[in-house]
């Protein structure tokens, strides 16, 4: 890419979008385009197209998602499926109507079998049952991934799909309800220790194995990629390592300095027990996360408490 292409961000506000907006701005990349939801329903396939015909954007990362944890997905899976597959069929299409160079697709880690073997490999898709509370989010993504694979091999579009495990950092979403485990978390302790509660509720038996990467070293992932990759072979993103939610949740109390116990809420749902990605393909092709997760929830959690 050219200091001077234009660059769409799609979904620029969220945890992803604007990460991605702060690398490339970093990277001296000054011709971003940029719309809210409220400006660019991407929903409406009207609305998307006239958008790209009057800025005829020259790459496109979409990150624009309908999003959210597991007791979010678990709840409205209908508002999961119909948003994101709307979002990637509108905006993918669009891009190969107006001739967009390369598109960067975001996926999901979720997008693997329920009990495939750990560390799951990208050959992995498609071999086995869903884990049941994403299902929906699961099959919209696993969609945009057919997507952009079925508009190269037809059209000879550039459009690359990349999946990212568990993901945190700045502008995630902390509401205790919609949000994935570690901002839930990261509130949780904090509330608890400002407000001297002695304990703090942890969903699940605290048994899953998850990986977080922070949302930096994503954003780079997806630069390195967009300069780097050309295929309809998606690419996994993450940091290599997992621990269990037991451990996550220590780990956030020590980091935000609560005193009292945990417990666990074992009528919430645990998901997909083990969710750790091989990154062997995206780490052979020369990239790797700098960013280590003690530093990384430290950091979010001074610019979450600063508010
Ligand atoms: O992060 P999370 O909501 O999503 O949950 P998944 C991860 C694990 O943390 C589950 C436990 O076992 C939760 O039960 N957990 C413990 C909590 N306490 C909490 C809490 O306070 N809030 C939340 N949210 N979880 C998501 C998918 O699955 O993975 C998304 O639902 C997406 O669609 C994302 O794919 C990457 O990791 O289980």
């Amino acid at each position: 890419m050219d200091q001077t292409a234009k660059i769409y961000v799609a979904g620029h506000r969220g945890l992803v979008g604007s990460a991605l907006v702060r690398a490339l701005q970093a990277k001296g990349f000054g011709n971003l385009l940029l719309r809210t939801s409220r400006e660019l329903d991407l929903t409406r396939q009207s609305a998307v197209e006239h958008f790209f015909r009057a800025e005829r954007p020259d790459y496109v990362f979409l990150a624009a998602a309908r999003v959210g944890g597991i007791w979010a997905n678990s709840t409205q899976p209908a508002e999961f499926i119909y948003q994101n597959l709307m979002i990637e069929a509108n905006i993918i299409q669009a891009a190969k109507e107006t001739g967009v160079r390369k598109l960067l697709f975001l996926g999901s880690s979720c997008i693997y079998p329920k009990l495939a073997p750990q560390p799951l490999k990208e050959e992995y898709l498609l071999t086995g049952p869903l884990e049941p509370t994403n299902q929906a989010y699961a099959l919209a993504k696993i969609a945009g991934i057919e997507l952009c694979r079925s508009y190269n091999l037809q059209y000879g579009t550039d459009f690359i799909s990349v999946m990212p495990t568990n993901l945190y950092g700045i502008n995630d979403n902390f509401d205790l309800e919609s949000s994935h485990v570690l901002p839930a978390l990261i509130r949780k302790f904090h509330e608890a220790k400002i407000s001297g509660k002695k304990q703090v509720v942890v969903w699940g038996t605290g048994q899953p194995v998850r990986e977080f990467l922070h949302v930096d070293d994503l954003a780079a992932a997806c630069l390195f990629l967009m300069e780097n990759y050309s295929g309809s072979d998606i690419v996994n993103i993450g940091c290599g390592a997992g621990l269990t939610i037991r451990a996550l949740a220590e780990l956030v109390k020590e980091i935000v300095g609560f005193a009292g116990e945990i417990v666990f809420d074992t009528g919430k749902p645990d998901g997909t027990p083990v969710k750790l990605l091989d990154i062997s393909r995206l780490t052979g092709m020369g990239w790797k996360p700098r960013i280590s997760l003690r530093d990384g929830i430290t950091a979010t959690y001074h610019w979450w408490a600063k508010g």
